[in-house]
């Protein structure tokens, strides 16, 4: 299997881009089904430990329904499937150009929640123009174990994400084991609770957002994805969600930039414009700006009789 792995401002990707499995032709939702039902070997195979590791997420290239599409894809990570991702998009575009596949300029890319645009800026820099972005509800009130009660927004970005601003444990890396703890036991209450996306949708990204130090960046986040790793970049969907609630807020005006830093110290630069209403709910069209350079073009292997092919190593699943 030829895969590439680049890194997002931090974030790995892995694009396979040949020998996936055989997932027919259709819309893309309807192929991301077929992986999930008949062909979740394959993820674990592609991401998992021994090949890979908890903070990869993966990309599965495909021809696009869509002719005027550079490519399709579909995103997973170590425990399932993403709708969208932005940072794996970024790196998506910088991979295709590390192949010869695009050039600068924008190119739309086939996904299972719609249709993106990227923009190649240069060789290590792209621009993301993600599918509208809204806030679902403010304030809504959680009872954690062991952090009590809370209150944080929910939003969709491309991926569902519950917001919390200013959290108690201050967004630093010497505090990533407490951010990872509070953060899943938040998942767990909102999975208790019932409480949940449009839809009953889950929500199942967590993303904490506090002051900048410094004075050329908005705000620091960390944001918690399924599987239980964290986001090494500033999270492109949870930038989306997190702008949308900005919007709704009337605390970011249409087209101004806003600097969004991980916890790690990438950074994203993202802007949005204003969308027709979501189910009613004001949405907007944001765009996210970062840099991915390549880190390996390589080929994996998986030998017969290897018992750990499909990774059931440690936490994998
Ligand atoms: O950048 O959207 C993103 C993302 C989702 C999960 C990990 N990264």
């Amino acid at each position: 299997m030829h895969v590439i792995d680049s890194h997002t401002e931090g974030e790995p990707t892995r694009i396979v881009v040949s020998r996936g499995p055989d997932l027919g032709s259709g819309p893309l939702n309807e192929r991301l089904t077929r992986l999930r039902e008949q062909a979740d070997h394959f993820r674990r195979f592609a991401i998992n430990e021994p090949r890979g590791w908890d903070a990869v997420v993966g990309g599965l290239l495909c021809e696009p329904t869509d002719e005027s599409c550079a490519a399709g894809v579909i995103f997973f990570n170590n425990t399932g499937y993403l709708g969208m991702c932005g940072h794996g998009t970024i790196g998506l575009a910088v991979t295709l150009h590390h192949l010869g596949r695009i050039g600068p300029g924008t190119h739309k890319i086939e996904t299972p929640v719609g249709i993106v645009r990227v923009k190649l800026i240069d060789a290590h820099t792209a621009s993301v123009d993600n599918v509208p972005s809204y806030r679902f509800r403010k304030d809504v009130s959680l009872h954690v174990d062991g952090l009590g009660d809370l209150s944080g927004d929910i939003a969709w970005g491309g991926n569902w994400f519950f917001l919390i601003d200013d959290f108690c444990v201050p967004l630093e890396r010497k505090n990533l084991s407490q951010l990872t703890d509070a953060s899943q036991r938040i998942m767990a209450a909102l999975k208790s609770q019932s409480i949940t996306g449009k839809d009953g949708a889950e929500i199942d990204h967590v993303e904490f957002s506090g002051q900048a130090e410094q004075r050329d960046v908005d705000s620091v986040n960390f944001v918690m994805c399924p599987g239980g790793a964290y986001d090494r970049s500033p999270c492109g969907t949870g930038t989306s969600a997190k702008l949308a609630c900005l919007a709704a807020d009337g605390k970011l005006a249409e087209n101004a930039t806003w600097v969004q830093q991980s916890v790690c110290g990438g950074t994203f630069r993202a802007s949005y414009r204003s969308a027709p209403p979501v189910d009613s709910e004001p949405a907007i069209l944001p765009t996210i700006v970062g840099g991915a350079f390549i880190c390996s073009d390589a080929t994996l292997v998986g030998q017969p009789g290897d018992p750990f092919c499909h990774s059931v190593i440690c936490g994998a699943r």
